[in-house]
């Protein structure tokens, strides 16, 4: 049986990916912060013997470091890291933002990304096998006002996906940076701070992607054959377009 390790699996995009492997008969380790949710995901989709969880925060490092040490048996040997974890803060522009914003940002979408493939690494290698698929974002390529460290953290993404992929280059371990665009989650309630008419009003009037799509995206990409190796991948609603440039006229 395979494994798959989901981190920020209690809602949104992780969520549906663990529906979906759970389905195809996948073991499932799932990380989030929200204790409650872990459990009644890991009683729905099977009982301790088919999913695994871990709640830590996840830019805590030795936390990551634990989790993956005291894994058991069973489900030590990950076939697909699904690095997933993470949140947009706040919409201000950047001198008006709160700092303590930034730091969340950077230390989940960057740090805690970076703490759990490095961890992951080694054994992938020992394996001379493993995928890591990383939740990218548009905002990586298409900065946007307000967007700031958001959009810079998920550029990390896309480069540090790239680069890996240069370090991994003869071990058969694939790399794969998806970059969705506008998706209906927990994400904007997230970033506006549980404002939910604000988090709402990011939905209203169109069709955003929903979490099934993304998670029926990385079944595909955990599919295709193993020399295969999609590298990047954006994905938008059809109901979303690049805007034109923008220019201040004084
Ligand atoms: P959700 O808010 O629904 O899910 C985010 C998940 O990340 C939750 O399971 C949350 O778990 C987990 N998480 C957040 N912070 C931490 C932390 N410090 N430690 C551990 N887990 C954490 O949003 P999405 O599903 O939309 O987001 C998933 C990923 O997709 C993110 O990286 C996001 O940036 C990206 N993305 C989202 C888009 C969208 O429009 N929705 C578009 C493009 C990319 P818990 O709270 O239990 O810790
Ligand atoms: C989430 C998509 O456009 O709100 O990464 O930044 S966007």
């Amino acid at each position: 049986m395979k494994t798959i390790l989901i981190t920020g699996a209690t809602s949104g995009f992780g969520e549906a990916i663990a529906r979906l492997f759970a389905k195809n008969d996948w073991q499932l380790i799932l990380t989030g912060r929200r204790q409650q949710r872990l459990d009644s995901l890991q009683q729905e989709l099977g009982g301790p013997d088919k999913v695994h969880t871990c709640c830590f925060d996840i830019s805590d490092r030795k936390a990551v470091e634990h989790a993956v040490d005291s894994l058991p048996r069973q489900f030590s040997d990950i076939d697909v890291l699904v690095n997933n974890a993470g949140l947009a803060l706040g919409l201000e522009p950047a001198d008006k933002t709160d700092l303590d914003d930034w730091d969340k940002m950077v230390d989940t979408n960057i740090k805690g990304l970076m703490y759990c493939t490095h961890k992951l690494l080694p054994k992938m290698r020992e394996r001379k096998q493993g995928y890591i698929l990383n939740i990218g974002s548009i905002a990586g390529n298409w900065p946007y006002p307000g967007g700031n460290v958001y959009c810079a953290s998920k550029a990390f993404v896309k480069q540090f996906s790239l680069a890996l992929r240069t370090d991994l280059l003869g071990s058969a371990i694939r790399v794969t940076n998806i970059e969705p665009g506008n998706a209906e989650t927990e994400f904007s309630n997230v970033r506006f701070k549980a404002d939910e008419q604000r988090a709402d009003k990011v939905y209203q009037g169109t069709v955003a992607l929903t979490a099934q799509d993304i998670a029926d995206t990385i079944w595909w990409l955990v599919n295709t054959p193993k020399h295969v190796n999609v590298t990047t991948m954006e994905i938008m609603p059809t109901e979303q377009a690049n805007g034109p440039l923008a220019v201040y006229r004084g």
